[in-house]
């Protein structure tokens, strides 16, 4: 009545198997519909499944992680199949609970499974009981007979002979006869992933990640190394039982991203900021990046912080070079006052301008505006720079040599999250100029990251990742809008679920 029984374990190795007597269809084709269709997508709530003329009913066991199927012919009603799935199970589990226990050994336990008298028995009750009872006794011999048969059958073993108990471990004919399944189960363990990976199973499903990333937003450069570096990291893996090839790669690129994301070095500037106070010095931070990513807007925002965290800022006007910059720094430093009266903090602005005009040396006003903010002991000092091409050598040499001439506490590369394959050349050549004009053997390079204009991307978040990939550098904030509070820091697990999500 059944069409095969099949046992095999999560990793896609078939323990034992069953066909029932003039079956001639292999049952790798729905075993293997059943395998993708239902248990890969893990919805498995349901446990019957039908392909072509075939019912399928399976059950999981996920202690010793195993699956057992039965398929049989749609227009049959087997009433007993639940119940049967249930005997075959226990029974399977008892017999063989010390093999199952060491799971990462089944492999090597594939023709061990002596299973024939157990199942025939089991089958005989099942089919006995489900029709009418007085057959029950008569049938015992006959049946087991039946399925010696049938099991010889599906085993393509040599003719005829014996229904005779098997004396264990010994029937070397039978071995030989389900190593034959194996070959038949090739599909099959293909399809579940074979137990280590390797660069060709991950191939394809690295090509997809990549592409989606992205798509992202991702530079492509980085989505790439990536993707590699997944590779590298899975290559030989043995994979967790039940896993498919594609989940495995999709947590691990996941945890990949979060690492990245997640900084090495904290960067605490309220922290820093009281450290510098204590040593009657003004903190300084310098803003570099390419023109129009936020500079200016992100720095005054960062003013509203700090003076909401109770500290003073002087902003130093050194984009000497664009109409219009310093205006527009004095705009924020009035409403900042405005906002915060010298009136509430001791006759004292919050906020001030070191600005002198346009046209002179960026790198000596920053200079002067931080021996002004000692003297007049401010807290912090808000360097503004003008926005720079990455290929603009000689704004590039300036840039770098504001830096080193000036020291300051924390360089923030200001970029926008609208970015993508720029991104890693805006940043290399920004990291590149800050080396090459470094007179310290140590040279100061982007120590963090502001990440501008986050409302404006829905989910492609990828610039995060191609900047935290490209210096190893934390994004200290994130802007998401135009106004003083919006200004965050950055959540990293909900930006690599930006990522994975489709
Ligand atoms: N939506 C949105 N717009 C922003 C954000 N940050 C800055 N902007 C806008 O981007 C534009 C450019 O901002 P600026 O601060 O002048 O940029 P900049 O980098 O200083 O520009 P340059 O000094 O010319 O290089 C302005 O219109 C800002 O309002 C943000 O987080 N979200
Ligand atoms: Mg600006």
């Amino acid at each position: 009545m059944l069409d095969f029984f099949a046992i095999f374990s999560k990793g896609g190795i078939v323990l034992w198997c069953f066909q029932g007597a003039g079956v001639s269809e292999s049952f790798a084709g729905p075993v293997n519909a059943l395998i993708r269709s239902v248990i890969l997508q893990e919805r498995t709530g349901n446990s019957s499944f039908t392909h072509n003329a075939l019912s399928l009913k399976y059950k999981l066991d996920n202690e010793f992680e195993l699956v057992f199927v039965v398929g049989f012919q749609k227009i049959l009603t087997l009433t007993y199949v639940d119940k049967f799935i249930d005997d075959v199970q226990l029974h399977f589990r008892d017999r063989y609970k010390n093999e199952l226990g060491q799971k990462g050994a089944l492999k090597f336990l594939v023709n061990h499974f002596e299973f024939e008298d157990d199942f025939s028995r089991l089958l005989r009750e099942a089919e006995g009981g489900s029709i009418a009872r007085p057959q029950k006794p008569m049938r015992t011999y006959n049946e087991s007979q039946k399925s010696q048969k049938t099991v010889k059958s599906m085993i393509e073993t040599k003719g005829g002979d014996k229904g005779k108990e098997q004396t264990g471990k010994k029937n070397k004919q039978a071995k030989k006869g389900r190593k034959g399944f194996g070959g038949m189960f090739g599909m099959l363990k293909g399809l579940v992933g074979s137990k280590t990976l390797t660069q060709q199973d991950m191939e394809p499903i690295l090509e997809k990640m990549k592409d989606h990333l992205i798509a992202k937003n991702v530079a492509a450069d980085i989505a790439s190394q990536l993707c590699d570096s997944v590779a590298k990291k899975l290559e030989g893996k043995v994979m967790g039982t039940f896993t498919t090839v594609a989940s495995t790669v999709k947590q691990a690129l996941q945890e990949s991203l979060v690492q990245i994301l997640q900084p090495k070095r904290r960067v605490d500037i309220l922290r820093d900021v009281l450290e510098a106070r204590a040593q009657r010095k003004p903190f300084v931070i310098t803003f570099c990046g390419v023109n129009g990513v936020g500079k200016s807007t992100n720095l005054a925002k960062i003013s509203y912080w700090l003076i909401e965290n109770g500290f003073t800022v002087l902003i130093a006007a050194c984009d000497t070079f664009r109409a219009g910059a310093v205006e527009q720094l004095r705009t924020h430093q009035r409403r900042l006052n405005s906002l915060h009266p010298p009136e509430q903090h001791g006759g004292h602005p919050v906020v001030q301008l070191f600005e002198k005009g346009y046209g002179k040396d960026a790198a000596g006003i920053a200079m002067e505006a931080i021996a002004y903010a000692r003297n007049q002991c401010f807290d912090v000092v808000l360097v503004d720079t003008a926005g720079r091409m990455q290929d603009n050598a000689p704004l590039m040499t300036a840039l770098a040599k504001l830096i080193a001439v000036n020291t300051p506490d924390l360089v923030l590369f200001v970029g926008e999250a609208l970015v993508g394959n720029e991104a890693v050349d805006q940043l290399v050549k920004f990291n590149q100029a800050l080396a090459d004009h470094s007179m310290s053997d140590h040279p100061r390079l982007i120590d963090g990251i502001v990440l501008t204009k986050f409302d404006t991307i829905d989910d492609k978040v990828g610039a995060a990742i191609s900047m935290t990939y490209i210096t190893g550098q934390p994004i200290v904030f994130v802007g998401t809008g135009q106004t003083y509070s919006d200004l965050r820091s950055l959540n990293a697990r909900a930006v690599v679920n930006a990522l994975m999500k489709a």
